[in-house]
């Protein structure tokens, strides 16, 4: 690929970031109040804004429901264009009432269910409020012993209740399911893979698509190969960025995993530059979504880091030979390939994106000006320590 057409891939590429980002969070143990944590929708707008307004590449927040409820949503709507930020996939919560402890859509009792698919069908009237293109679901469904449940009545249970929200999403719109493979629940969990997703999707319809959380897999699964299969069947909504090593742990993205973010890049470039424009405008359509809670870090300057390291493996994946590749993987020269691609990832794209940044009008180097921005010092002074605040538990 050229110089140019590199550049200019760069300009255009999005990261969504998670206003559950910007609060207070900690883990079962422990939430370490932090100075200057967002403890309002508000002011997790304004931490996005500042996320986007140094990287250029950030300019939409997901928003989580009813964490992020306001008194008005028109007026929410109205902050968020003052401050240069649009409002992104609207995520409902079905796993946090007391009625969902033996869970929601896949839940025995049928009141449950109708609570869970009434809560998720407002969650679609915020959608075009907000003008918001993705309902993304995820439920916390699934049993702890076995015997508890009937597999077949649950499946059918979830089934049913995603066609009723469904059928009721505006034109254009999407609903992404995502899929872990555990937790909360232990022995059992309803929509535990990417088969299980896309079984779903593919019944729902068009506008049901897979959502990939980096963080939702057993041990060794090749996340890249799943988004590869998921991008050649059309049904690859979108991502929830972030790293791990044991479960769940959302960290920063690209630090434990950066081979893999890079891999997973790696797909998502080949599909978009494809002779097959089916598939191109597929990948183009992709939701690149962050989904991590900061508890030890400073949490605006996380989510800078976190935006940048997708920067940065995009930019490496970009520089692929995918002429070579082919031709190495068709002759079955095997260290030949494994090299041609090896050497995307060692390339040292820093001074790239620093002239990419200085042409895009944001610093080239994002995270030194935020730190002497002042940013954190104001915010601090300002919304001072919260005790939660992110919508987690305290
Ligand atoms: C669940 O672990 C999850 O990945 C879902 O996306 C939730 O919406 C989010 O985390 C809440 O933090
Ligand atoms: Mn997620």
């Amino acid at each position: 690929m050229n110089q140019a057409t590199i550049v200019a891939a760069l300009k255009n590429q999005r990261i969504e970031t998670p206003s559950w980002g910007y609060g207070n969070s900690g883990t079962r143990f422990k939430t370490f109040p932090a100075a200057g944590a967002a403890r309002t929708v508000w002011e997790k707008l304004e931490d996005a804004a500042e996320v986007h307004r140094l990287t250029g590449i950030a300019p939409s927040v997901a928003l989580h429901i009813p964490w992020d409820k306001p008194d008005d949503w028109a007026a929410l709507s109205s902050f968020a264009v003052q401050h240069n930020i649009q409002i992104g996939a609207i995520n409902p919560n079905v796993f946090q009432d007391d009625a969902y402890k033996l869970g929601s859509i896949a839940h025995p009792d049928s009141s449950v269910r109708e609570k869970a698919v009434k809560h998720m069908l407002e969650c679609v009237e915020v959608m075009k409020i907000t003008d918001s293109r993705d309902l993304s679901l995820w439920f916390a469904d699934g049993t702890n012993y076995v015997g508890q449940d009937d597999f077949r009545a649950r499946k059918r249970r979830v089934r049913h209740s995603l066609e009723r929200v469904y059928e009721t999403l505006p034109e254009n719109s999407r609903m992404l399911l995502e899929y872990k493979f555990f937790e909360p629940a232990f022995y059992f969990t309803d929509l535990n893979d990417w088969g299980v997703a896309l079984n779903h999707c593919q019944a729902l319809g068009d506008k049901a698509q897979v959502l990939v959380d980096l963080g939702h897999h057993a041990q060794a699964v090749n996340i890249e190969a799943i988004v590869a299969f998921l991008l050649d069947e059309g049904k690859l909504g979108g991502f929830h960025f972030n790293a791990r090593r044991y479960a769940d742990d959302d960290l920063i993205v690209g630090t434990t995993n950066p081979l893999e973010l890079f891999c997973i890049y790696a797909e998502l470039v080949s599909a978009e530059r494809s002779s097959d424009t089916t598939l191109s405008s597929h990948a183009k359509a992709v939701a690149y979504m962050i989904d991590q809670s900061h508890n030890i870090e400073p949490k605006v300057e996380a989510m800078l880091q976190s935006v940048l390291n997708c920067q940065e493996a995009y930019a490496k994946a970009l520089h692929i030979d995918f002429e070579a590749l082919q031709a190495a993987q068709e002759a079955g020269d095997v260290l030949e390939a494994h090299r041609t691609l090896m050497d995307a990832f060692k390339t040292d794209v820093r001074p790239l994106l620093e002239t990419v940044r200085a042409e895009m009008g944001v610093p080239s180097n994002p995270i030194q000006a935020h730190r002497q921005s002042g940013y954190l010092e104001k915010v601090a002074e300002a919304r001072g320590t919260a005790v939660g605040g992110g919508g987690f538990p305290t």
